[in-house]
């Protein structure tokens, strides 16, 4: 263990947000710096954490919207848990903190009968179909994508969500495909402004032109795939014209895009705008596929990155619920009392007219949190909790291969810790105790860490991931073979608009800043600060619009966090990775009179 104790520098922690960074943070007992040795932080922070300790956090519990102290609420806690002993009771855990001790109330709550969630609100379709055609999802390597020629920038906007990745795409060529014109599509060498919803037919088309080329890589096909002859069968189910059309994207370009990426070292960022539909693995699995038959896996500088299983191979530390209900179509009125840690369903669940619906009729909700928002507002008991510098932790990345530590910096004047809490309930409830804290955050990092370069990564990064096959049965890659969609036949005509969402820089999902404006193109004729009522066949809203020249003409946008956005958006979950689908509807627009 001499290892872990050496990494952990009494100084530094790391920003416990749910971003691609995971950034390593000095601390100097006043303010937050991006640490200057760390690969990815590099010296800065983005906006959101150069303002984090000036955000207003809940400092008081509160009960039924009185203010109570700690003691007093920890009692109300535990009367209700005593309450509702036999009943039907929720938790759900968000991801306002991604340190992988906030899973430790688990240890209470899965004990105490609750009943968990599974599937995702965020990239849960697109890791499904990582893991079909791959087995395991495991991103390309920092070191390995400073080697590449060529990065594909698809559905995921770096400039915002993973600014620390900005460096490194400097001197590469650049091609983005994004329906909605990104800065960095500004600058790019190829930008694929694709309609909504289009990126498998873009695979397709792009496949088509590579086969009918002949530019696969037929080694690597022979060696370490399965199931080419059906991908290739699949895709010349449609004619070029035709993938043309679903895509929005002209032959000519797609030919150019094969003419930019042929040959050379390509790396695939993508982001979880290719997969808020019910078809989102299939989507992951085709960008998968085209990478695969270019023989992209496994070498240096190239293969597709998206949001990485960053748990993969370490030990699970906490138990788990023997019972769970699926995260994006909760039906909260099913429950007795439901307990929500670090997240804002009422805000980033799909469907919240049904959702509040719900909710009002749950019989007893906490929100454990350090923010108010709209959530907290209709809790009956409110406990905060305490920052990430006032308690032991710590994390992996979803988007480089670095495990960074958390260690306590500071004492809290409020809130208690969800470790605190647990061994509270643990004590109260089963008179049990937890490990002291380090123990867990050193089972974490034993199980899969190893140290390269004077830093802690997972061991599944010691060498480039897939390099020595993949991790399915076989060892080989499975290519898509199927593809069944019954929603393509809503989008087939040009009636009525999508509705794209993209995160902002000053927030965090639904934390921080909440924009809540409605993007629409000039061609609609509205202006500035007009108000609409945009229908979805899901529910309405009212907002406030603002003119967006970058987006094409059949799309609006709302920014992730708006708290109106999910009342348009539909509740069902994608075909794999129980996901939600924010994107799969068309919505239409109306003047407020
Ligand atoms: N500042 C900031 N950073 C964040 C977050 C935040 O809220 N704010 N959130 C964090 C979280 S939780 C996550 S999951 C990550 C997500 O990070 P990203 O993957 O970058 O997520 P988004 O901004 O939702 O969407 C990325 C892009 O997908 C595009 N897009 C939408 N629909 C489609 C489509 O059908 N096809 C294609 N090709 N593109 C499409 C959008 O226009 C947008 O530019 O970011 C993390 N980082
Ligand atoms: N329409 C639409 N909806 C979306 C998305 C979209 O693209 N479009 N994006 C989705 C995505 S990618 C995601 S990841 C989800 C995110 O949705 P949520 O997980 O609900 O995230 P937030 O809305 O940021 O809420 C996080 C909460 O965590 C609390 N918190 C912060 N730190 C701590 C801590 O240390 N402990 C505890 N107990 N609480 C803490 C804060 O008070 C905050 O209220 O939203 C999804 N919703
Ligand atoms: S870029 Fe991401 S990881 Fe880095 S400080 Fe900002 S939110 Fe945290
Ligand atoms: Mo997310």
């Amino acid at each position: 263990m001499e290892f872990i104790n050496k990494k952990i520098n009494p100084d530094k922690t790391t920003c416990p947000l749910d971003c691609y960074d995971g950034c390593e943070i000095e601390f100097d007992g006043q303010d937050l710096k991006g640490s200057k040795t760390h690969p990815v932080t590099r010296g800065y922070l983005c906006y959101k954490m150069d303002k984090f300790l000036k955000y207003q956090r809940i400092k008081t519990p509160r009960y039924k919207g009185e203010e109570v102290s700690l003691e007093e609420a920890l009692d109300i806690l535990s009367a209700k848990l005593k309450e509702f002993k036999d009943g039907n009771n929720l938790f759900l855990k968000g991801s306002g903190n991604l340190g992988k001790l906030q899973s430790i109330t688990k240890e209470f709550f899965a004990r105490f009968g609750f009943v968990g969630t599974k599937g995702s609100l965020c990239d849960g379709s697109g890791d499904a179909g990582i893991k079909e055609g791959r087995g395991a999802n495991l991103l390309v390597p920092l070191y390995e994508v400073k080697n590449s020629e060529v990065v594909v920038i698809w559905g995921r906007n770096p400039e915002v969500t993973n600014t620390h990745l900005s460096p490194l795409l400097k001197d590469k060529k650049i091609i983005v495909i994004d329906p909605y014109r990104t800065n960095l599509s500004k600058k790019a060498d190829l930008f694929l402004q694709i309609k909504p919803r289009g990126d498998l037919f873009l695979v397709f088309l792009l496949a088509r032109i590579i086969y009918m080329q002949q530019l696969e890589d037929e080694d690597f096909i022979e060696n370490r795939c399965e199931g080419f002859e059906d991908f290739i069968e699949l895709i010349e189910e449609y004619h070029l014209k035709q993938l043309s059309k679903l895509c929005g994207i002209d032959i000519d370009k797609a030919w150019e895009m094969v003419d930019l990426i042929s040959d050379k070292k390509t790396l695939f960022l993508v982001g979880i705008g290719v997969q808020k539909y019910i078809t989102g693995h299939y989507v992951l699995r085709a960008i998968d596929s085209l990478a695969t038959m270019l023989g992209l896996f496994g070498k240096s500088g190239s293969g597709v990155s998206f949001l990485s299983d960053s748990s993969y191979g370490f030990k699970k530390l906490f138990k788990d619920f023997q019972k769970r209900v699926t995260l994006p179509n909760i039906d909260f009125s099913k429950f007795d009392m439901v307990f929500i840690q670090g997240a804002n369903p009422l805000v980033s669940m799909p469907s919240t007219k049904k959702v509040k619906e719900g909710w009002d009729k749950a019989k007893f909700r906490v929100y454990f949190g350090l923010y108010e928002n709209e959530s907290a507002k209709e809790a009956d008991l409110i406990l905060p909790v305490v920052d990430f510098l006032s308690k032991e932790d710590v994390r992996a990345s979803y988007g480089h291969e670095f495990i960074g530590f958390m260690p306590k910096l500071r004492d809290s004047k409020s809130g208690i810790s969800e470790y605190e809490l647990t061994n509270f309930l643990l004590k109260k409830f089963f008179d049990d105790k937890l490990k002291d804290e380090k123990e867990y955050i050193k089972e974490f990092v034993s199980s899969n860490s190893i140290e390269k370069d004077g830093l802690l990564i997972s061991k599944n990064y010691r060498d480039t991931p897939y390099k020595n096959g993949f991790f399915t049965e076989s060892k080989k890659f499975i290519f898509l073979d199927e593809y069944d969609d019954d929603f393509l036949e809503d989008y087939e005509d040009d009636e009525g608009y999508y509705l794209l969402t993209r995160k902002d820089k000053k927030s965090l999902n639904s934390s921080f800043f909440s924009d809540e404006y409605l993007y629409i193109p000039p061609i609609l004729g509205f202006s500035d600060d007009e108000e609409v009522r945009v229908i979805s066949d899901y529910g309405e809203a009212i907002f406030k619009i603002k003119i967006d020249k970058n987006l094409r003409n059949d799309t609006l946008l709302t920014k992730t966090g708006n708290p109106k956005q999910n009342y348009l958006t539909p509740n069902f979950c994608s075909i794999e990775g129980d996901n939600a689908s924010f994107q799969e509807l068309k919505v239409r627009i109306e003047k407020v009179l």
